[in-house]
């Protein structure tokens, strides 16, 4: 039923868009219209998957973000930021990735289905709603799921793709931070209105360029990487996949419980932190391709 509300979603928006290309749009324009908002279910876990389309985007830290930095975030040392940096322009094939985080009703139904027992799941209240995003502490764990389902997860430049488009942005939503755009710790749990974790899809108006929801904030995410701090300083340009080997895995765009700074889509977090909850989302090269 979901994949037919999408498919007909999609089916008007490209009746849409091609009475306007009447107009005075040209035909490759509008591919590549059709193409930003291009989205499918995956049928194991009725997923609805966002398109990101090939090119290169701008990954890690900027001088320029330093400084804004050092203005909203004085009392941090600039040494913190040393595992994004340099900035570098990434180009990436192009994929599909999960609009939203694994939900606990999306893993439970992967667990009785295969009988797969996680190690470290933590399905208990008040976490273990089922439109919460499922906590899943291990990051094979993450990995077993999209296996099920599928798919892969992200690697890390591909989650920040997802998150903060091509221009450098900070959050998804722009560089201006705005409390009322995610599932996040302002302390009282008052102005999002979720003391800890989010159903899942609450903050549309934090939509990434690419349409994904919730990628700053509510629970943080395993991506495929492994973790080492000065990756950017030698990773590849093209489709960078992580070093060979890290310090655990790497985790993406903090949580409920954390500050605005961990909610930066370039900020990085590995060596598996022991008391951080975090879940995943899941990706995918486009159909038909390898
Ligand atoms: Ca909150
Ligand atoms: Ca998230």
């Amino acid at each position: 039923m979901k994949t037919f509300k999408t498919l007909l979603v999609f089916n008007l928006t490209l009746l849409l868009l091609l009475m306007s290309a009447c107009d005075n749009t040209g035909d490759k324009s509008l591919l590549t219209e059709i193409q930003l908002i291009k989205e499918l279910t995956t049928p194991k876990d009725q997923a609805v998957m966002v398109y990101v389309p090939e090119g290169a985007f701008l990954m890690g830290t900027s001088d320029a973000d330093m400084e804004f930095y050092g203005e909203f975030f004085p009392l941090r040392s600039p040494s913190r930021y040393d595992n994004e940096r340099p900035q570098r322009e990434v180009f990436l094939d192009a994929f599909y990735i999960d609009q939203l985080e694994v939900t606990n009703s999306q893993y439970k139904k992967f667990l009785s289905e295969t009988g797969y027992v996680p190690k470290r799941y933590l399905d208990r209240p008040p976490f273990n709603v089922p439109d919460l995003p499922a906590i899943v502490l291990e990051w094979e764990d993450a990995v077993a799921y999209a296996e099920w389902a599928g798919k892969r997860l992200p690697t890390e430049a591909e989650w920040e793709k997802a998150s903060r488009g091509t221009d450098g942005r900070i959050w998804p939503w722009g560089s201006e931070w705005d409390g009322s755009k995610l599932s996040g710790n302002d302390g009282t749990g008052l102005e999002d209105g979720y003391k800890e974790t989010a159903p899942v899809g609450q903050f549309p108006q934090g939509a990434s360029p690419f349409g994904a929801l919730d990628m700053a904030g509510n629970i943080w995410e395993w991506v495929a990487d492994w973790y080492e701090p000065d990756y950017y300083t030698h990773a590849p340009n093209r489709n960078p996949k992580g070093p060979e080997t890290g310090d655990g895995h790497v985790l993406k765009g903090g949580g409920w419980a954390e500050n605005l700074d961990f909610t930066r889509c370039a900020n990085r977090l590995g060596g598996n932190p022991g008391s951080l909850l975090r879940g995943f989302r899941c990706a995918m090269d486009p159909p038909g391709e390898e």
